[in-house]
């Protein structure tokens, strides 16, 4: 059992994350790693741009993380025991690259309402100061959706390069997290992240997001599998779970699952970034 503690769920409440989580061990982690670079090396395009997300759909590995019974524990903590899985992304930032997330509120741009929903963030690698661990600003879930200025800039992980101005980092929280380590974070808080100044990878495996059953998709459709407990408002579509990596049915399912994804983060937008 790993269900939050009173401290743990406080700490949620009043700054809008909790962290350090332990899920996986480094070992665990480690081959988390490897199937990431498995993949990247026989399908060199399964893992970037838009297909940096739903790799749960194609891979199960990735998707067992996602029914990982510890994780949801803590998810249920939060967010109650109706429990959906509605998407993932793999944020990496590779050594010798350029690549920051800026700040920003998860919650502006993906539709999910109401915010009964939490982002869990997996350190495949170590996250640290160094190799540009995700920085929170503690208690900004309190405000309201804040102006985002879609900046659409190249090194930006984020698809419109969406931005808070004027955050004060020194308000900011560093996330540093081992290997095997997990954050949990609010739709609302404010966050993003610097660049790797390291000689490796930082690699951080986001389910994003965990969603209570009564969690509607308001701007498009994701699909969803059932983590836990009852699905009694029926929202959202389903996605089979995968019993192979890469299965040509599977990589059918999730471009169209990723096509639709792309309607929603891009709704409204001037033009289309990266992702
Ligand atoms: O991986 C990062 O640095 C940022 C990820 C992020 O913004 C998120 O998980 O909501």
């Amino acid at each position: 059992m790993s269900f939050l503690n009173h401290n743990q769920i406080e700490d949620y409440n009043n700054k809008g994350y909790v962290s350090p989580i332990n899920i996986f061990s480094e070992q665990e982690a480690k081959e988390i790693r490897e199937e990431i670079e498995k993949i990247e090396k026989k399908w060199p395009d399964a893992l970037t741009g838009l297909n940096r997300n739903y790799v749960h759909l194609i891979s199960p590995v990735f998707d067992k993380i996602c029914h990982n019974s510890k994780i949801l524990d803590a998810v249920e903590s939060l967010i109650g025991k109706n429990i959906l899985i509605c998407g993932t992304t793999l944020f990496i930032k590779n050594a010798n690259e350029k690549g920051f997330v800026s700040f920003h509120q998860d919650a502006k741009y993906i539709g999910l309402e109401p915010y009964n929903w939490v982002t869990a963030w997996v350190a495949v690698t170590d996250a640290n100061e160094e190799n540009g661990c995700m920085r929170m600003w503690s208690g900004s879930h309190k405000n309201e959706l804040q102006y985002h200025n879609e900046k659409f800039n190249e090194n930006n992980l984020l698809t419109r390069g969406q931005t808070v101005e004027d955050v004060p980092l020194e308000k900011t929280d560093p996330i540093i997290l081992n290997s095997g380590q997990m954050s949990l974070h609010h739709p609302k808080i404010v966050h993003g992240s610097g660049l790797n100044k390291s000689n490796d990878r930082r690699i951080g495996f986001v389910i994003q997001s965990y969603i209570g059953s009564d969690v509607e998709q308001v701007l498009g459709k994701m699909y969803v599998q059932k983590a836990r407990g009852e699905d009694t408002y029926c929202y959202h579509q389903y996605a089979n779970r995968p019993l192979d990596l890469m299965s040509e049915k599977d990589i059918n399912f999730r471009n169209k699952a990723n096509d639709e994804l792309s309607k929603i983060f891009y709704k409204d937008a001037a033009k289309r970034g990266r992702f």
